[in-house]
């Protein structure tokens, strides 16, 4: 194959799947997948008069074809995984990692390498909801001038399993039980409790998804982390293991339990609209890449394994180097081929980059590309998503099911007499394994350091701030709960007094086990960098890409609405109309306004802020059961909450306030956890930066 002339530009995947994209609007007939053109698909051929219609005839190729495709439109979806949206992107590198790579993508910094990022939750099924509680995938194609190279993370630095032969059962034990199938998109039931207390190793990662990490508030804020560990050489074949890290440029947000809950049902797809809206709006979400990197003689000076999962590399020992950046920029134009067909492989790496031998990465690297053989069948990487930019070729992978590469040429083997389709140097750029030398005997078995589970879970626990962790308390307790066999809930309740006494406690009290008296494990209280999220709050706060509300009725003031709205929109916020009626609300002075939803079709829930302009409105909201809501609901969620005027009042009560402290001496506005009323006009609101300290997260 010819190289594509722009494998090492941004659009280079976009050019390639170009040969493959065909459009509905480009005024084409419509014909049969073999290319004649139909004159009638909306009725199957028959013996019919005016009277009477009588069979339906099997000859009507056309009716057949049409009801045999739709019979075949499904293929099995993933097996974990299985929810997911993605976008295409780009990765940019603004510092060379020759010091510790050859890989073009981490030491060229003239390329801009096209990428695409497919998210997911885990547990449920491919149209289980978005904000459920569950691990995040990150999962990255790459698309370098040497080849594919996959990042398959999540947005939790470390995994529940050490060892890839226990991944079914862990799966297993979260998916829907097998007797019933149920629950969907949860952990929270007894073959997971089960499963969670029967491998201690599991107890640091369970801290990680009790915490507000497992609900994000959108894939846009949060972090993407490789999980396992890889390795980098050098030009002088040195090695040094790496962590690979992706940081969002706004910050890491979570939504409260109690709104990714009533978002579920509100509106499943929340998260992967959430991604669309702000890639067709044009506000890119981003990321700071970076590396944890450890010299390969230094490996044993820790005392955890580097090449354990379960643990984290703690920052203070090893810094993380930002090296580049990764945009998305562009969503699918089909989901199916796109989305649904993108297939990632964590053995697909380039030279520069190599596996080490953490013993879930090695596991993995044989699950990603047989999974795909039973989804997509044994031709999967000639599908447009997830072949490469650069040349390809081999005369000996050939045939299967779906291939329709056509290889000209006498020969399929190699050695073969013309030379043809020779293997590369590493000079040529040809894949050369780091020549690690191994010793040891044959055992089913871990080294030593496997062993300690809990040091770091509780480290994470100590590293958070008291709100994420009475949300770590509620989320136990909430799941827990949930588990109906004593034998679960117990001996779960027991083991969290190895992490903290307090917690283990609340917990035991929630959910109905024994209150423990002592720990199982002493808490030194030890903390460490980068775990709390609080820590990725972007240094300003900024309102770009968040989802504000406006609540009209008939009779509000036209200017507070207007200003208000056009201020917030120049500052990147989506501003949304949400009125009595959507067949439009009258101001106080006559204009008429359409609003987006009317107050029932859309809740506070779908927001990150609320406003409400003063005027005569207020007297129809005040009577208004579900207007009332809107404002209780935020303000127990959080949530910036601003009202102006005649909305003073009606926002004090509906929060329960009976007195506001007095923000700034001499203001007319009025700031109480959050809620900032006032009786100037719009402007001056905004002035005082209301409308928005991100309380999100923190309820
Ligand atoms: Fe996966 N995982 N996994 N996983 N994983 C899959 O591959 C597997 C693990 C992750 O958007 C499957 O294509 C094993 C860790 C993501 O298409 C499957 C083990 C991490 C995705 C598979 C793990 C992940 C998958 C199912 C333990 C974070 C979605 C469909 C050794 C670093 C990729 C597929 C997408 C998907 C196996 C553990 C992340 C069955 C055996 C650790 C993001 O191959």
């Amino acid at each position: 194959m010819a190289a594509n002339p722009n494998s090492k530009a941004a659009d280079g995947k976009h050019a390639d799947l170009q040969r493959d994209t065909v459009d509905v609007h480009d005024k084409q007939h419509m014909t049969t997948d073999h290319g004649v053109k139909i004159s009638n698909p909306d009725q199957w051929l028959r013996i019919v008069d005016e009277k009477k219609t009588g069979p339906s005839l099997l000859e009507d190729q056309i009716a057949r074809e049409k009801i045999m495709r739709f019979d075949h439109e499904r293929i099995p979806e993933r097996v974990v995984h299985a929810r997911g949206t993605g976008a295409f992107g780009k990765f940019k590198l603004y510092e060379s990692a020759a010091d510790v790579t050859t890989a073009g993508i981490l030491t060229d910094t003239s390329r801009e390498t096209p990428l695409f990022l497919r998210f997911s939750t885990v547990q449920g099924s491919k149209g289980s909801a978005d904000t459920v509680r569950d691990v995040r995938g990150f999962a990255i194609k790459m698309y370098t001038a040497e080849g594919n190279w996959d990042i398959v993370g999540n947005n939790i630095p470390v995994f529940f399993i050490q060892d890839s032969i226990k991944f079914p059962d862990v799966i297993h034990s979260v998916k829907p039980e097998p007797h019933n199938e149920v629950p969907q998109g949860q952990s929270a039931h007894n073959n997971f409790w089960d499963f969670q207390y029967m491998h201690s190793e599991v107890t640091h990662m369970n801290q990680w998804i009790m915490s507000d990490r497992a609900i994000p508030r959108s894939f846009r804020m949060m972090q993407g982390f490789g999980v396992n560990t890889y390795s980098l050489i050098n030009k002088a074949g040195k090695r040094h293991f790496v962590k690979f890290h992706f940081t969002p440029e706004l910050g890491v947000h979570s939504l409260v339990w109690d709104e990714a809950l009533k978002i579920g049902g509100q509106d499943p797809d929340f998260h992967r609209k959430d991604l669309m809206e702000a890639i067709e709006a044009g506000h890119f979400p981003r990321w700071k890449f970076g590396l944890q990197l450890i010299p390969e003689e230094k490996a044993d000076n820790f005392e955890f394994d580097p090449l354990d999962a379960t643990k984290v590399w703690p920052e203070e020992l090893v810094p993380i180097r930002y090296i580049g950046e990764m945009e998305l920029n562009r969503n699918v134009d089909e989901f199916f081929p796109q989305t649904e067909q993108v297939a990632f492989c964590t053995s697909h790496i380039v030279p520069g980059i190599d596996f080490s031998d953490d013993p879930l990465l090695q596991g993995r690297n044989f699950s990603y590309f047989d999974t795909q053989i039973s989804r997509l069948g044994p031709n999967w990487e000639e599908l447009p998503i997830n072949r490469p930019v650069c040349p390809y070729m081999s005369l000996v992978n050939r045939d299967g099911q779906g291939r329709h590469r056509i290889t000209k040429g006498k020969v399929n083997y190699w050695p073969n007499r013309f030379e043809a389709n020779p293997p590369a140097t590493a000079e040529q750029g040809g894949f050369v394994t780091y020549p690690q030398k191994q010793q040891g005997a044959k055992k089913r078995a871990l080294s030593d350091k496997f062993k300690e589970h809990f040091n770091q879970a509780q480290v994470f626990y100590n590293s958070l701030s008291p709100i994420e962790k009475l949300h770590v308390a509620k989320a136990f307790s909430f799941e827990l709960d949930h588990c109906d066999d004593p034998v679960v809930y117990k001996r779960m309740t027991e083991r969290l007094s190895a992490i903290d006494l307090d917690l283990a406690k609340t917990v035991a009290k929630n959910v109905g086990g024994d209150t423990p008296a002592k720990s199982l494990k002493e808490n030194k209280g030890t903390k460490a960098k980068g775990l709390s999220q609080l820590e990725y709050m972007p240094e300003k706060p900024i309102i770009t890409t968040r989802r504000i509300a406006i609540l009209l009725a008939d009779g509000f003031d036209f200017n507070q609405y207007t200003t208000m709205k056009e201020v917030l929109g120049e500052r990147g916020a989506f501003v949304f109309t949400i009125g009595a009626q959507r067949q439009g609300v009258t101001a106080e002075s006559g204009q008429k306004v359409i609003p987006d939803h009317f107050y029932s079709g859309a809740r506070s829930t779908l927001f990150d802020a609320v406003y409400v302009p003063g005027g005569k409105h207020i007297q129809a909201l005040s009577k208004n059961g579900v207007f009332k809501h809107w404002i209780s609901e935020a303000f127990a969620h959080l949530k910036a909450i601003a009202g102006a005027n005649e909305a003073v009042p009606f926002i004090e009560r509906q929060i329960g306030l009976s007195e506001v402290e007095v923000a700034k001496s001499g203001s007319p506005l009025k700031e109480s956890y959050g809620v900032i009323t006032g009786y100037g006009d719009a402007v001056s609101l905004l002035k005082v930066g209301t409308v928005g300290p991100d309380a999100k997260g923190l309820a």
